[in-house]
């Protein structure tokens, strides 16, 4: 239909919310574009769509089992949870997108491979945190609430302008040191600088010709794991 101008669907950060738990996602976020300013250089929202304005993160919760049944793959749970929400972004990206709008989803995996590290495009723990979906611990693992440590996250990035969510202001860990003592590398002893090599060297094992992560300790010591609700 040429010469048409595409008239845009009014959208608010609840209808968005919306789309989040109606496509699988059991908790949706909402952070401006403008928080990431002090993240790196080629990490910031904007670096990777131009115009964004706003980021939704969403998060899909591993089973409680992952960290607590020896006999359940934890690499398995991870990679359908990673579908999951994957499948949530895009979804989101697509509804977004009939209403006029830009938008592009960000995996829950990393994509580049720089300086011997895979990379994601954005941090999506900051931007979990930035959307108000908790607190990141000593254990570098973004803390909610309700969900603990156990949430695995996505992103999409728009142009549309949505009211973001207030960031929580808990702390969780205080003079609590269980998982800088319980990583086997030490990666978590300088609280400014995760030593992610000394993680990501240790963390991986070869069964029967495929990865398996054996190693989430700094998710399974954590007192907060399942939430701060008593359990
Ligand atoms: C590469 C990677 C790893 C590497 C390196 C980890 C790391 N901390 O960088 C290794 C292999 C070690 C690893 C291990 C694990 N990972 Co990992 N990993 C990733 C991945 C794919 C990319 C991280 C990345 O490139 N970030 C971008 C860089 C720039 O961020 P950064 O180096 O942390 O940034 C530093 C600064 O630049 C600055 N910064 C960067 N961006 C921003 C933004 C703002 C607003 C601010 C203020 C600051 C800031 O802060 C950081 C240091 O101070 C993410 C998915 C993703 N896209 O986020 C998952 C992710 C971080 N991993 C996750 C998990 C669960 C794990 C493991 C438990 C194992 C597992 N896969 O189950 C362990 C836990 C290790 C730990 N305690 O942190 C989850 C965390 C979920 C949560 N609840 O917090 C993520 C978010 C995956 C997901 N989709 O949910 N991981």
């Amino acid at each position: 239909m040429r010469g048409m101008v595409r008239t845009k669907n009014e959208i608010t950060s609840d209808i968005v919310k919306r789309y989040g738990s109606e496509a699988g996602a059991d908790i949706v976020g909402i952070a401006s574009s403008a928080s990431f300013d002090s993240a790196p250089d080629g990490f910031r929202p904007s670096d990777h769509f131009e115009g964004c304005l706003s980021v939704i993160i969403l998060g899909v919760t591993f089973p409680e089992e992952a960290l607590t049944d020896d006999t359940a793959e934890y690499i398995d749970i991870r990679n359908a949870v990673n579908v999951k929400v994957n499948a949530a972004a895009k979804d989101v990206a697509k509804q977004i997108k009939n209403d006029g709008y830009k938008a592009k989803e960000i995996g829950g995996m990393g994509g580049k491979y720089i300086d011997g590290m895979t990379r994601g495009p954005i941090s999506l723990k900051h931007a979990a945190e930035q959307a108000g979906l908790g607190t990141i611990g000593k254990n570098c693992l973004l803390t909610n609430s309700e969900y603990g440590n156990l949430l695995w996250f996505s992103a999409v990035l728009t142009d549309a302008s949505l009211a973001p969510d207030e960031k929580v202001r808990y702390n969780i860990c205080y003079d609590c040191d269980i998982c800088v003592k319980a990583c086997p590398v030490g990666a978590l002893n300088d609280i400014n600088a995760f030593r992610k090599k000394e993680c990501a060297d240790h963390y991986f094992k070869m069964v029967d010709k495929k990865w398996k992560i054996k190693c989430f300790l700094c998710r399974k010591m954590c007192p907060h794991r399942f939430g701060m609700k008593g359990k």
